[in-house]
């Protein structure tokens, strides 16, 4: 049977098991590890300006040290071309595997190709590239994160249920570009298809940033003042949001419900305080998943093409529990 990327992409698609013929046939195309004590790990990180990225990056290291393992570390700082020279510069370093958390769907894609190409390992982690480019088990090893789609699904399910099905609603989407953008959108939008009355009045990118999100709420909430609910793609937007609606003298969690994804302790603080309907949860903490999956690899074993977070639904009624975890 001669596998080609289309077989196993419908394996895939199938949710199928990926114990599949093919897969081991395709996982021939993969550059391997050879199996070590420990390992040079590059991880090539996105941007560090907020709380969920900080608790991301402090996982890895910390994991990388337990382990014993170099990690050569990049920040991105919010620039696809920058990732992409970060990871050629692991490229030369011959770092033994990558972990990359690419900062937008297609700008990375030849970033993939070109470790491929040099023999080096890749795992995605967090954040995607375009399926449609770049396959999981046959270009890079594995993506480790959330379901996307889902969180926003979920976030539209609580909102929805709280408004009666009814509200005109502000969405802030993340980055331009970025996996977790387009699914967060996608999921929330899958959701609310079936309820008339959930209408999105105004939706734009407020970069997953904190003040970026907080000047685009601004204008979206000026020009909308009848909105009744927020999406918003992350917390530290959300954030960001709050203080408009501050400054305006508008009451979160009575003028405006607001719906939002991470588990910050920020913002599971303004649950607590009644100011947040919702926050659905989408974990940082990357470091033992990440490095499990290294060192199996390196084992010689075959991880499944995608390993995917259990995320948490926190509102008022759960969320006192977590915020001693929260980050
Ligand atoms: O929600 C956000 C961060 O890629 C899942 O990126 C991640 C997202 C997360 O900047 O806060």
């Amino acid at each position: 049977m001669i596998i080609t990327r289309r077989t196993l992409l419908q394996a895939s698609a199938g949710g199928a098991a990926f114990s599949f013929l093919g897969l081991r046939a395709a996982y021939a195309d993969l550059p391997k590890l050879a199996k070590k004590a420990t390992y040079k790990v590059g991880f090539a990180q996105t941007e560090s300006n907020n709380p969920w990225r900080l608790a991301q990056t402090a996982s890895m290291k910390s994991e990388a040290e337990k382990r014993g393992c170099q990690l050569v570390y990049t920040d991105a700082a919010s620039s696809a071309a920058k990732q992409v020279a970060d990871v050629r510069s692991m490229i030369a370093q011959k770092v033994d595997i990558i972990l990359l958390a690419p900062r937008e769907e297609k700008p990375l894609i030849p970033a993939v190709f070109e470790a491929k190409k040099a023999g080096i390992p890749m795992l995605m982690i967090d954040r995607n590239v375009d399926p449609t480019q770049a396959h999981a088990g046959v270009d890079y090893v594995a993506f480790i994160g959330s379901d996307f789609v889902k969180e926003g699904n979920m976030a539209a399910e609580v909102l929805t249920k709280a408004m009666g099905g009814n509200a005109k609603i502000i969405e802030l989407q993340g980055s331009i570009g970025a996996s977790p953008a387009n699914d967060r959108k996608k999921g929330f939008a899958d959701y609310i298809k079936d309820h008339p009355g959930m209408q999105i009045i105004a939706s734009q990118s407020g970069d997953f940033a904190r003040d970026t999100g907080r000047k685009v709420f601004e204008t979206l909430y000026q020009a909308h003042p009848e909105a009744t609910a927020l999406y918003s793609h992350n917390d530290e937007m959300t954030m960001g949001a709050l203080s408009v609606l501050d400054a305006a003298g508008k009451k979160a969690g009575t003028d405006i419900i607001i719906a939002s994804i991470d588990g910050t302790k920020d913002a599971c603080q303004a649950i607590a305080d009644g100011k947040v309907l919702v926050v659905v949860e989408c974990n940082p903490k990357f470091g033992p998943a990440a490095f499990d999956a290294v060192f199996k690899y390196g084992n010689g074993e075959t991880l499944p093409v995608s390993l995917v977070n259990t995320d948490r639904v926190f509102t008022k009624d759960n969320v006192a529990a977590y915020l001693p975890e929260a980050f």
